[in-house]
Protein backbone atom coordinates (compact mmCIF):
# COMPACT_ATOMS: atom_id res chain seq x y z
CA UNK A 1 0.00 0.00 0.00
CA UNK A 2 1.13 3.47 -0.93
CA UNK A 3 -0.17 6.74 1.18
CA UNK A 4 0.12 10.05 0.47
CA UNK A 5 0.00 12.30 3.82
CA UNK A 6 -0.54 15.49 3.33
CA UNK A 7 0.90 18.35 5.48
CA UNK A 8 4.42 17.85 7.55
CA UNK A 9 3.21 18.86 10.98
CA UNK A 10 2.66 17.86 14.86
CA UNK A 11 0.07 15.33 13.11
CA UNK A 12 1.48 14.83 9.55
CA UNK A 13 4.89 13.73 10.49
CA UNK A 14 3.78 11.34 12.94
CA UNK A 15 1.52 9.97 11.11
CA UNK A 16 4.03 9.15 8.56
CA UNK A 17 6.35 7.78 10.80
CA UNK A 18 4.31 5.31 12.59
CA UNK A 19 2.40 4.45 8.41
CA UNK A 20 6.45 3.84 7.32
CA UNK A 21 7.25 1.81 10.67
CA UNK A 22 4.56 -0.33 10.01
CA UNK A 23 5.62 -1.34 6.32
CA UNK A 24 3.58 1.07 4.53
CA UNK A 25 5.39 3.51 1.34
CA UNK A 26 4.92 6.69 2.29
CA UNK A 27 4.95 9.68 0.59
CA UNK A 28 4.54 13.43 2.90
CA UNK A 29 3.78 16.36 1.07
CA UNK A 30 4.51 19.84 2.79
CA UNK A 31 4.21 23.53 0.72
CA UNK A 32 7.22 24.05 2.80
CA UNK A 33 10.74 23.45 1.43
CA UNK A 34 12.69 23.66 4.47
CA UNK A 35 10.06 20.83 6.13
CA UNK A 36 10.60 18.72 2.85
CA UNK A 37 14.26 18.94 2.87
CA UNK A 38 14.56 18.14 6.56
CA UNK A 39 12.22 14.87 6.53
CA UNK A 40 14.65 13.71 3.28
CA UNK A 41 18.00 13.80 5.66
CA UNK A 42 16.15 11.72 7.97
CA UNK A 43 15.61 14.90 10.15
CA UNK A 44 12.50 16.59 11.83
CA UNK A 45 11.54 20.01 12.77
CA UNK A 46 9.41 19.60 15.45
CA UNK A 47 10.12 18.36 19.39
CA UNK A 48 8.48 15.19 20.20
CA UNK A 49 9.92 12.05 22.20
CA UNK A 50 11.18 9.16 20.13
CA UNK A 51 9.96 11.01 16.67
CA UNK A 52 13.38 12.06 15.49
CA UNK A 53 14.83 8.21 15.91
CA UNK A 54 11.77 6.57 14.02
CA UNK A 55 11.75 8.90 11.32
CA UNK A 56 15.34 9.04 10.80
CA UNK A 57 15.01 4.88 10.84
CA UNK A 58 11.98 5.40 7.77
CA UNK A 59 13.51 7.47 5.85
CA UNK A 60 17.16 5.67 6.27
CA UNK A 61 15.05 1.78 5.02
CA UNK A 62 13.30 4.07 1.90
CA UNK A 63 10.04 3.97 3.23
CA UNK A 64 9.76 7.64 4.10
CA UNK A 65 10.16 10.21 1.50
CA UNK A 66 8.73 14.27 1.53
CA UNK A 67 8.02 15.88 -1.72
CA UNK A 68 6.35 19.44 -2.24
CA UNK A 69 3.38 17.75 -4.58
CA UNK A 70 1.55 14.59 -4.18
CA UNK A 71 1.83 11.38 -5.97
CA UNK A 72 -0.78 9.21 -7.29
CA UNK A 73 -1.14 6.65 -3.91
CA UNK A 74 -3.59 4.20 -2.69
CA UNK A 75 -4.72 6.45 0.33
CA UNK A 76 -4.39 10.24 0.69
CA UNK A 77 -4.43 11.97 4.25
CA UNK A 78 -5.28 15.91 4.81
CA UNK A 79 -3.18 16.86 8.19
CA UNK A 80 -3.35 20.68 7.11
CA UNK A 81 -4.27 23.34 9.96
CA UNK A 82 -7.13 24.44 10.13
CA UNK A 83 -7.41 27.91 12.24
CA UNK A 84 -10.08 30.08 13.03
CA UNK A 85 -10.93 32.76 10.70
CA UNK A 86 -10.75 36.32 12.02
CA UNK A 87 -14.69 36.77 11.93
CA UNK A 88 -17.04 37.46 14.75
CA UNK A 89 -17.35 33.98 15.57
CA UNK A 90 -13.85 32.90 14.86
CA UNK A 91 -15.39 29.82 12.78
CA UNK A 92 -13.72 27.04 10.95
CA UNK A 93 -11.23 28.25 7.89
CA UNK A 94 -11.08 25.59 5.72
CA UNK A 95 -8.53 27.05 3.16
CA UNK A 96 -5.68 24.82 3.85
CA UNK A 97 -8.59 21.80 3.69
CA UNK A 98 -9.69 23.16 0.33
CA UNK A 99 -6.32 23.83 -1.10
CA UNK A 100 -4.84 20.05 -0.09
CA UNK A 101 -8.00 18.36 -2.23
CA UNK A 102 -7.46 20.33 -4.61
CA UNK A 103 -3.90 19.05 -4.91
CA UNK A 104 -5.04 15.24 -4.90
CA UNK A 105 -7.88 15.75 -6.84
CA UNK A 106 -6.25 14.99 -10.39
CA UNK A 107 -4.65 12.43 -8.93
CA UNK A 108 -7.73 10.17 -7.36
CA UNK A 109 -8.25 6.88 -9.14
CA UNK A 110 -11.06 4.68 -8.45
CA UNK A 111 -11.31 2.72 -5.26
CA UNK A 112 -8.74 5.47 -3.36
CA UNK A 113 -9.36 6.50 -0.14
CA UNK A 114 -9.07 10.35 0.90
CA UNK A 115 -9.18 11.05 4.42
CA UNK A 116 -9.41 14.43 6.30
CA UNK A 117 -7.79 14.22 9.59
CA UNK A 118 -7.82 18.22 10.46
CA UNK A 119 -10.16 19.10 13.20
CA UNK A 120 -13.53 20.85 11.14
CA UNK A 121 -16.46 21.98 12.42
CA UNK A 122 -20.14 19.77 12.59
CA UNK A 123 -21.15 19.76 9.05
CA UNK A 124 -17.48 21.02 6.82
CA UNK A 125 -17.64 17.10 4.94
CA UNK A 126 -20.88 17.38 3.57
CA UNK A 127 -21.18 21.23 3.10
CA UNK A 128 -18.10 22.00 2.24
CA UNK A 129 -15.70 19.48 1.42
CA UNK A 130 -17.63 16.97 -0.67
CA UNK A 131 -18.38 20.07 -3.12
CA UNK A 132 -15.00 20.24 -4.53
CA UNK A 133 -14.91 16.43 -5.12
CA UNK A 134 -18.29 16.74 -7.06
CA UNK A 135 -17.57 19.72 -9.11
CA UNK A 136 -14.53 17.73 -10.38
CA UNK A 137 -16.89 14.83 -11.31
CA UNK A 138 -15.54 12.88 -8.32
CA UNK A 139 -18.62 11.04 -6.41
CA UNK A 140 -17.72 9.81 -2.76
CA UNK A 141 -19.05 6.31 -2.35
CA UNK A 142 -18.59 5.60 -5.97
CA UNK A 143 -16.03 6.95 -7.57
CA UNK A 144 -13.62 6.94 -3.88
CA UNK A 145 -14.11 6.68 -0.58
CA UNK A 146 -14.31 9.52 1.67
CA UNK A 147 -14.08 10.06 5.49
CA UNK A 148 -13.19 12.57 8.27
CA UNK A 149 -11.20 10.01 11.05
CA UNK A 150 -10.21 13.24 13.46
CA UNK A 151 -6.26 13.21 14.58
CA UNK A 152 -6.79 12.90 19.16
CA UNK A 153 -3.14 12.67 20.11
CA UNK A 154 -1.52 14.54 22.72
CA UNK A 155 1.57 16.59 21.53
CA UNK A 156 4.03 14.90 24.13
CA UNK A 157 2.52 11.42 23.93
CA UNK A 158 1.69 11.40 20.05
CA UNK A 159 3.67 8.18 18.91
CA UNK A 160 1.95 6.22 21.66
CA UNK A 161 -1.56 7.65 21.08
CA UNK A 162 -1.80 7.10 17.66
CA UNK A 163 -1.33 3.43 18.03
CA UNK A 164 -3.25 3.06 20.69
CA UNK A 165 -5.86 5.54 20.92
CA UNK A 166 -9.38 4.58 19.94
CA UNK A 167 -10.23 6.20 16.47
CA UNK A 168 -13.25 7.69 15.03
CA UNK A 169 -13.98 6.81 11.75
CA UNK A 170 -16.77 9.17 9.83
CA UNK A 171 -17.74 7.79 6.03
CA UNK A 172 -19.91 10.22 3.75
CA UNK A 173 -21.56 6.54 3.22
CA UNK A 174 -21.06 3.54 5.23
CA UNK A 175 -18.65 2.02 2.25
CA UNK A 176 -16.57 5.41 3.04
CA UNK A 177 -16.17 4.66 6.49
CA UNK A 178 -15.00 0.84 6.35
CA UNK A 179 -12.79 1.32 4.02
CA UNK A 180 -11.17 4.33 5.70
CA UNK A 181 -11.02 2.31 8.82
CA UNK A 182 -8.89 -0.76 6.40
CA UNK A 183 -6.32 2.00 6.07
CA UNK A 184 -5.87 2.83 10.33
CA UNK A 185 -6.25 -1.02 10.83
CA UNK A 186 -2.48 -0.88 9.64
CA UNK A 187 -1.30 0.47 12.52
CA UNK A 188 -4.15 1.51 15.12
CA UNK A 189 -4.13 -1.06 18.17
CA UNK A 190 -7.09 1.04 19.60
CA UNK A 191 -11.35 0.70 18.70
CA UNK A 192 -12.04 1.46 15.66
CA UNK A 193 -15.67 3.21 15.82
CA UNK A 194 -17.09 3.82 12.44
CA UNK A 195 -19.78 6.54 11.93
CA UNK A 196 -21.09 9.65 9.94
CA UNK A 197 -19.04 12.35 9.04
CA UNK A 198 -20.67 15.00 11.20
CA UNK A 199 -20.89 12.94 14.34
CA UNK A 200 -17.16 12.24 13.87
CA UNK A 201 -16.76 16.03 13.54
CA UNK A 202 -18.74 17.42 16.15
CA UNK A 203 -17.52 14.23 18.56
CA UNK A 204 -13.55 15.80 17.94
CA UNK A 205 -14.62 19.18 18.71
CA UNK A 206 -16.82 18.39 21.89
CA UNK A 207 -13.80 16.58 23.25
CA UNK A 208 -11.58 19.49 23.39
CA UNK A 209 -14.70 21.64 24.54
CA UNK A 210 -15.53 19.35 27.07
CA UNK A 211 -11.77 19.85 28.65
CA UNK A 212 -11.99 23.63 27.90
CA UNK A 213 -15.24 24.10 30.17
CA UNK A 214 -13.77 21.99 32.98
CA UNK A 215 -10.14 23.95 32.92
CA UNK A 216 -12.92 27.47 32.15
CA UNK A 217 -14.81 25.97 35.60
CA UNK A 218 -11.17 25.52 37.89
CA UNK A 219 -10.28 29.11 36.43
CA UNK A 220 -12.72 30.40 37.61
CA UNK A 221 -12.48 28.41 41.20
CA UNK A 222 -9.50 29.80 41.42
CA UNK A 223 -10.81 33.53 41.40
CA UNK A 224 -13.71 32.79 43.60
CA UNK A 225 -11.00 31.49 45.98
CA UNK A 226 -8.95 34.34 45.88
CA UNK A 227 -11.90 36.51 46.80
CA UNK A 228 -13.00 34.65 49.40
CA UNK A 229 -9.26 33.40 50.86
CA UNK A 230 -9.40 29.86 50.27
CA UNK A 231 -6.55 27.81 49.00
CA UNK A 232 -7.74 26.60 45.47
CA UNK A 233 -5.36 23.56 45.49
CA UNK A 234 -7.11 22.52 48.62
CA UNK A 235 -10.51 22.77 47.07
CA UNK A 236 -9.22 20.77 44.00
CA UNK A 237 -7.42 17.72 46.16
CA UNK A 238 -10.41 17.49 48.39
CA UNK A 239 -13.21 17.37 45.70
CA UNK A 240 -11.42 15.31 44.11
CA UNK A 241 -11.36 12.14 46.65
CA UNK A 242 -15.23 11.97 45.45
CA UNK A 243 -15.17 8.70 43.10
CA UNK A 244 -17.01 11.37 40.61
CA UNK A 245 -15.30 14.53 40.52
CA UNK A 246 -12.37 15.47 38.29
CA UNK A 247 -11.96 19.51 38.70
CA UNK A 248 -9.30 20.42 36.79
CA UNK A 249 -6.46 23.13 37.60
CA UNK A 250 -6.15 26.70 36.96
CA UNK A 251 -3.78 27.97 35.20
CA UNK A 252 -2.48 31.58 32.47
CA UNK A 253 -5.02 30.23 30.48
CA UNK A 254 -5.89 27.82 27.46
CA UNK A 255 -2.83 27.19 24.68
CA UNK A 256 -2.07 25.17 21.94
CA UNK A 257 -4.30 24.87 18.46
CA UNK A 258 -7.20 22.31 19.60
CA UNK A 259 -8.30 23.68 23.15
CA UNK A 260 -8.71 27.78 22.02
CA UNK A 261 -10.08 26.80 19.09
CA UNK A 262 -12.13 24.02 18.41
CA UNK A 263 -14.88 25.19 21.13
CA UNK A 264 -15.11 28.08 18.46
CA UNK A 265 -16.06 25.86 15.75
CA UNK A 266 -19.06 23.98 17.21
CA UNK A 267 -20.28 28.02 18.59
CA UNK A 268 -20.03 29.57 15.34
CA UNK A 269 -22.50 26.49 14.34
CA UNK A 270 -24.76 27.58 16.72
CA UNK A 271 -24.30 30.91 18.19
CA UNK A 272 -27.43 31.38 20.30
CA UNK A 273 -27.57 28.24 21.94
CA UNK A 274 -24.00 27.36 22.57
CA UNK A 275 -23.83 29.41 25.87
CA UNK A 276 -22.13 27.83 28.21
CA UNK A 277 -19.20 26.83 25.33
CA UNK A 278 -18.70 30.53 24.83
CA UNK A 279 -18.73 31.67 28.11
CA UNK A 280 -15.79 28.89 29.24
CA UNK A 281 -13.92 30.26 26.78
CA UNK A 282 -14.34 33.83 27.63
CA UNK A 283 -13.10 32.40 31.37
CA UNK A 284 -9.96 30.89 30.19
CA UNK A 285 -9.02 34.29 27.68
CA UNK A 286 -9.34 36.29 30.52
CA UNK A 287 -6.50 34.17 32.59
CA UNK A 288 -4.08 35.83 31.53
CA UNK A 289 -5.09 39.60 32.36
CA UNK A 290 -6.00 38.31 35.41
CA UNK A 291 -2.32 37.05 36.02
CA UNK A 292 -1.21 40.63 34.49
CA UNK A 293 -2.96 42.19 37.09
CA UNK A 294 -1.43 40.19 40.24
CA UNK A 295 2.30 40.56 39.14
CA UNK A 296 1.23 44.74 39.15
CA UNK A 297 0.54 43.93 42.50
CA UNK A 298 3.13 41.87 43.52
CA UNK A 299 5.69 44.52 42.38
CA UNK A 300 3.59 47.41 43.23
CA UNK A 301 6.33 49.85 44.73
CA UNK A 302 9.28 48.16 43.31
CA UNK A 303 11.43 50.81 40.65
CA UNK A 304 11.99 49.56 37.33
CA UNK A 305 11.14 46.07 38.18
CA UNK A 306 12.58 43.30 36.17
CA UNK A 307 10.58 40.00 35.49
CA UNK A 308 11.77 36.43 34.44
CA UNK A 309 8.89 34.86 32.61
CA UNK A 310 9.51 30.74 32.93
CA UNK A 311 7.88 29.14 29.77
CA UNK A 312 6.12 30.23 26.69
CA UNK A 313 5.25 26.93 25.37
CA UNK A 314 1.51 26.54 25.64
CA UNK A 315 2.11 23.55 28.11
CA UNK A 316 4.94 21.64 29.71
CA UNK A 317 7.61 19.85 27.44
CA UNK A 318 6.57 20.94 23.98
CA UNK A 319 8.13 23.74 21.66
CA UNK A 320 4.88 24.69 20.43
CA UNK A 321 3.61 28.29 20.99
CA UNK A 322 0.54 28.68 19.36
CA UNK A 323 -2.31 29.95 20.88
CA UNK A 324 -0.10 30.22 24.82
CA UNK A 325 -1.61 32.49 27.07
CA UNK A 326 1.58 33.25 27.97
CA UNK A 327 2.29 35.42 24.95
CA UNK A 328 -0.65 37.19 25.72
CA UNK A 329 0.63 37.71 29.65
CA UNK A 330 3.92 38.92 27.88
CA UNK A 331 2.14 41.05 25.66
CA UNK A 332 0.64 42.88 28.65
CA UNK A 333 3.04 42.76 31.08
CA UNK A 334 5.80 44.30 28.10
CA UNK A 335 4.26 47.76 28.27
CA UNK A 336 5.50 48.31 31.92
CA UNK A 337 8.37 46.06 32.84
CA UNK A 338 11.40 45.01 31.98
CA UNK A 339 11.13 40.64 30.77
CA UNK A 340 14.09 38.15 30.51
CA UNK A 341 12.06 35.83 28.40
CA UNK A 342 13.60 32.13 29.06
CA UNK A 343 11.91 28.47 27.60
CA UNK A 344 14.24 25.32 27.39
CA UNK A 345 11.82 24.07 24.76
CA UNK A 346 11.13 27.20 22.69
CA UNK A 347 13.34 28.38 20.17
CA UNK A 348 12.58 32.07 20.62
CA UNK A 349 14.87 35.19 18.86
CA UNK A 350 15.80 37.02 21.72
CA UNK A 351 15.51 34.72 24.74
CA UNK A 352 17.86 34.63 27.88
CA UNK A 353 19.86 31.78 29.19
CA UNK A 354 18.65 30.82 32.96
CA UNK A 355 20.96 32.42 34.39
CA UNK A 356 20.57 35.55 32.37
CA UNK A 357 16.85 35.66 32.69
CA UNK A 358 17.40 35.51 36.55
CA UNK A 359 19.96 37.78 37.53
CA UNK A 360 18.66 41.41 39.09
CA UNK A 361 15.18 40.20 38.77
CA UNK A 362 12.30 41.22 40.75
CA UNK A 363 10.04 37.88 40.04
CA UNK A 364 10.18 34.59 38.49
CA UNK A 365 7.09 34.12 36.48
CA UNK A 366 6.12 30.50 35.96
CA UNK A 367 4.12 30.54 32.93
CA UNK A 368 4.65 27.01 31.35
CA UNK A 369 4.91 23.59 33.70
CA UNK A 370 7.90 22.47 31.78
CA UNK A 371 9.75 19.59 34.13
CA UNK A 372 12.65 22.23 34.07
CA UNK A 373 11.08 24.84 36.21
CA UNK A 374 10.09 22.01 38.50
CA UNK A 375 12.48 21.35 41.23
CA UNK A 376 14.61 24.86 40.68
CA UNK A 377 17.87 25.71 41.99
CA UNK A 378 16.58 28.07 45.17
CA UNK A 379 20.12 29.19 46.35
CA UNK A 380 20.98 30.12 42.43
CA UNK A 381 17.84 32.30 42.73
CA UNK A 382 18.39 33.49 45.94
CA UNK A 383 22.06 34.37 45.21
CA UNK A 384 21.02 35.63 41.50
CA UNK A 385 17.93 37.44 41.77
CA UNK A 386 17.23 41.05 43.19
CA UNK A 387 14.17 39.82 45.43
CA UNK A 388 13.61 35.64 44.84
CA UNK A 389 9.78 35.49 45.01
CA UNK A 390 8.22 32.95 42.61
CA UNK A 391 4.75 33.31 40.99
CA UNK A 392 4.30 30.01 40.08
CA UNK A 393 0.75 29.85 38.33
CA UNK A 394 1.15 26.63 36.95
CA UNK A 395 1.30 25.30 41.02
CA UNK A 396 4.39 22.86 39.88
CA UNK A 397 7.54 24.43 41.79
CA UNK A 398 8.83 22.29 44.23
CA UNK A 399 8.33 24.29 47.58
CA UNK A 400 11.60 24.34 50.13
CA UNK A 401 10.57 25.60 53.80
CA UNK A 402 13.66 28.18 55.12
CA UNK A 403 14.49 28.88 51.87
CA UNK A 404 14.75 32.22 51.58
CA UNK A 405 12.96 32.14 48.72
CA UNK A 406 9.01 33.23 48.41
CA UNK A 407 6.85 31.09 46.64
CA UNK A 408 3.17 32.76 45.51
CA UNK A 409 0.96 30.69 43.41
CA UNK A 410 -3.11 30.68 42.81
CA UNK A 411 -3.52 29.10 46.13
CA UNK A 412 -1.94 31.56 48.00
CA UNK A 413 -1.85 34.53 45.97
CA UNK A 414 -5.07 36.05 48.33
CA UNK A 415 -2.30 36.31 51.65
CA UNK A 416 0.31 37.67 49.85
CA UNK A 417 0.84 41.39 51.18
CA UNK A 418 2.82 43.13 48.76
CA UNK A 419 4.96 45.17 51.38
CA UNK A 420 6.04 41.63 52.60
CA UNK A 421 7.40 40.93 48.86
CA UNK A 422 9.21 44.25 48.90
CA UNK A 423 10.79 44.08 51.94
CA UNK A 424 12.40 40.42 51.06
N1 LIG B 1 -4.61 23.06 30.78
C1 LIG B 1 -4.97 23.74 31.94
N2 LIG B 1 -5.47 23.02 32.97
C2 LIG B 1 -5.64 21.66 32.92
C3 LIG B 1 -5.27 20.99 31.74
C4 LIG B 1 -4.75 21.71 30.67
O1 LIG B 1 -4.85 24.96 32.04
O2 LIG B 1 -6.11 21.09 33.91
C5 LIG B 1 -4.09 23.83 29.62
C6 LIG B 1 -2.71 23.40 29.14
O3 LIG B 1 -1.69 23.99 29.89
C7 LIG B 1 -2.75 23.89 27.70
C8 LIG B 1 -4.19 23.64 27.29
O4 LIG B 1 -4.92 23.54 28.50
O5 LIG B 1 -2.47 25.28 27.62
C9 LIG B 1 -4.39 22.42 26.43
O6 LIG B 1 -3.58 21.35 26.86
P1 LIG B 1 -4.06 19.82 26.89
O7 LIG B 1 -2.92 19.02 27.42
O8 LIG B 1 -5.35 19.69 27.58
O9 LIG B 1 -4.39 19.45 25.39
P2 LIG B 1 -3.70 19.62 23.94
O10 LIG B 1 -4.24 20.88 23.33
O11 LIG B 1 -2.23 19.47 24.00
O12 LIG B 1 -4.33 18.36 23.19
C10 LIG B 1 -5.75 18.21 23.12
C11 LIG B 1 -6.08 16.78 23.53
N3 LIG B 1 -7.50 16.68 23.79
C12 LIG B 1 -8.01 16.12 24.91
O13 LIG B 1 -7.31 15.69 25.79
C13 LIG B 1 -9.50 16.08 25.00
C14 LIG B 1 -5.63 15.81 22.46
O14 LIG B 1 -6.09 14.50 22.72
C15 LIG B 1 -6.16 16.26 21.07
O15 LIG B 1 -5.65 15.44 20.05
C16 LIG B 1 -5.67 17.64 20.80
O16 LIG B 1 -6.18 18.49 21.82
C17 LIG B 1 -6.13 18.08 19.42
O17 LIG B 1 -5.31 18.10 18.47
O18 LIG B 1 -7.31 18.32 19.22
Amino acid sequence: MKICVMGLGYIGLPTCAVLAAAGVEVLGVDVQPRIVDTINKGKIHIEEPGLGELVLECVSAGRLRAAKSPEPADAFIIAVPTPSRQDELLSCDLTYVTEAVKAIIPLVQKGNVVIVESTIAPCCMDDEVVPVFEEAGLTPGVDFYLAHCPERVLPGRILHELRYNNRIVGGITPLCAEKAAEVYRTFVEGEIVLTEAKTAELSKCMENTFRDVNIALANELAKICGELGVNCYDVIRISNKHPRVNIHQPGPGVGGHCLAIDPYFVYAKAPETARLIKHARDINRSMPRYVADAVNVLLSGIKSPVISIFGTAYKGNVDDVRESPALEVIRLLAYDFELRIHDPHVNGTGYANFDEAISGSDLVLVLCDHDEFKSLDFDVLKNKMRRPVIFDTRNIVEEKTNSGVNVVNFGNLHSVKTHDLCAL
